[in-house]
């Protein structure tokens, strides 16, 4: 089989490139290692920043996000007892976030490519890239049992973290830079009224909490936990207990409970590698970096970066140009770094870190009480929070 860009990882990267490059009549094969009710039943983010949303109206799939999506205008902080609210919208300029799931992202896209025809391979086994820096490099995987091969122009990894296309690149070619924060998040859904129509942000001597929501009758909560906790040992009544326990008194005596439809702990981890490509194989999303979901940031870096790779393909294709591939890695990793850094930043001024001795714990409570006191401080953070722009 030939393809122009064959595309490895059916999450919001690869579907969102698939589906940007097919309007600019470019064409693509996706391959996915996991099944299709797998991927659509993954949840994950749920903060998208103005700059995703336009995109994915750029791409032909907004009209849901525009109808369902929740408007957000501000976050609550908390901590010491008491709750400040932040003004994204006067703070940023006028910039708002929209609360709308990672897994409705992937629906939506899903179902537009499907409608397009497109060629998606669920369960992929397998999958491995050769002669990726030659002109036309090519990918091999077994599908039910038979072994198949696409010869593509260029290959775009978009098989997040754990996946197959920054392993195929030489490491003497790769820079790596990584973080693991020593707690994760312990994660809940439930249809339950959110406890407040903003997100709140809890700093607490138990450890870091989220309030956050899918809609007005989906609620997804976060607390702190270990990483290597059993989910056992998190029946639904400890969690909600735990969880009230860390809000201010007024969300505390609000919080609806409820039984919970998924519940899974996630660990916290920065990584960066740089570049971004090698020869025809390109990055993109959980494949090249990682932000711990303090900042709301990871899905909105991978449209980012789809944004930059989608544009620097089209040029090629309509106009032969290769001055737009050539920057992509950095063009992509400017913003990149400075998502790293308010992440980090957010994460270490929420959480409850093992090693803190009383002074760092007065400094993290010095630099919230100056955060929220201060008009410039505020406004930094509404700027980062809302999305700092694409280009
Ligand atoms: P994904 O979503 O991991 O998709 C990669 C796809 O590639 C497939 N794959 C392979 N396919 C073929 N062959 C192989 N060898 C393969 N190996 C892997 C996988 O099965 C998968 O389908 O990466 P992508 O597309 O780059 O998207 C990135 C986002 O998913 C991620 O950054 C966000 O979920 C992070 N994140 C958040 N981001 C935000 O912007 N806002 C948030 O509010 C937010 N909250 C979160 C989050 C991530 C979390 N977890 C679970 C890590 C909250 C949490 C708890
Ligand atoms: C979520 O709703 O899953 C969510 C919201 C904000 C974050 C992280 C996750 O910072």
């Amino acid at each position: 089989m030939r393809t122009q860009v064959g595309i490895i990882g059916a999450g919001p990267s690869g579907l969102l490139l698939s589906q940007l490059l097919d309007l600019a009549g470019i064409e693509t094969v996706v391959l996915e290692r996991q099944s299709r009710d797998y991927v659509l039943g993954r949840i994950r983010a749920g903060v998208l920043e103005q700059g995703t949303v336009t995109l994915l109206h750029r791409a032909g799939v907004g009209e849901r996000v525009a109808r369902e999506g929740l408007i957000h205008t501000g976050i609550e902080l908390c901590f010491a007892g008491q709750s400040y609210r932040i003004d994204l919208e006067g703070g940023s300029g006028g910039s708002v976030v929209t609360v709308y799931g990672q897994t409705e992202v992937t629906r939506d896209l899903t179902e537009a490519r499907e409608a397009a025809g497109a060629q998606l391979v669920y369960e992929a086994e397998d999958v491995a890239l050769h002669d990726i820096d030659e002109e036309r490099p090519r990918i091999t995987y077994r599908k039910d049992g038979r072994e198949h091969e696409i010869a593509c122009d260029f290959i775009a990894g978009c098989d997040g973290f754990h996946g197959v296309s920054r392993r195929s690149i030489p490491p003497s070619q790769l820079k790596t830079y990584e973080r693991v924060y020593p707690f994760g998040w312990l994660g809940v859904l439930s249809d339950t009224t959110p406890v407040s129509d903003e997100l709140i942000y809890v700093n607490h001597e138990k450890g870091f909490a989220l309030c956050s929501m899918r809609s007005m009758t989906r609620s997804r909560y976060y607390i702190q936990c270990r990483v290597d906790e059993p989910l056992e040992e998190w029946p639904d009544d400890r969690f909600w207990e735990d969880l009230k326990s860390r809000l201010p008194e007024a969300a505390a005596s609000r919080l609806e409970t409820g039984p919970s439809i998924e519940k899974s702990i996630a660990p916290l981890r920065s990584f960066v590698a740089e570049p971004m490509r090698h020869g025809r194989l390109f990055l993109a999303g959980d494949a090249a970096h990682i932000v711990p979901p303090t900042g709301a940031k990871g899905l909105n870096l991978a449209a980012s970066d789809i944004h930059f790779l989608s544009n620097a393909l089209i040029d090629f294709h309509d106009k032969g140009g290769t001055d737009l591939l050539d920057s992509y890695s950095r063009d992509c990793l400017n913003r990149i770094w400075k998502a790293e850094r308010f992440s980090w930043w957010m994460t270490s001024m929420l959480h409850r870190f093992p090693d803190h001795t009383p002074f760092d714990q007065r400094i993290q409570l010095a630099e919230l009480s100056y955060l929220v006191g201060s008009d410039a401080a505020r406004a930094a953070l509404a700027e980062n929070y809302v999305g700092l722009p694409f280009s």
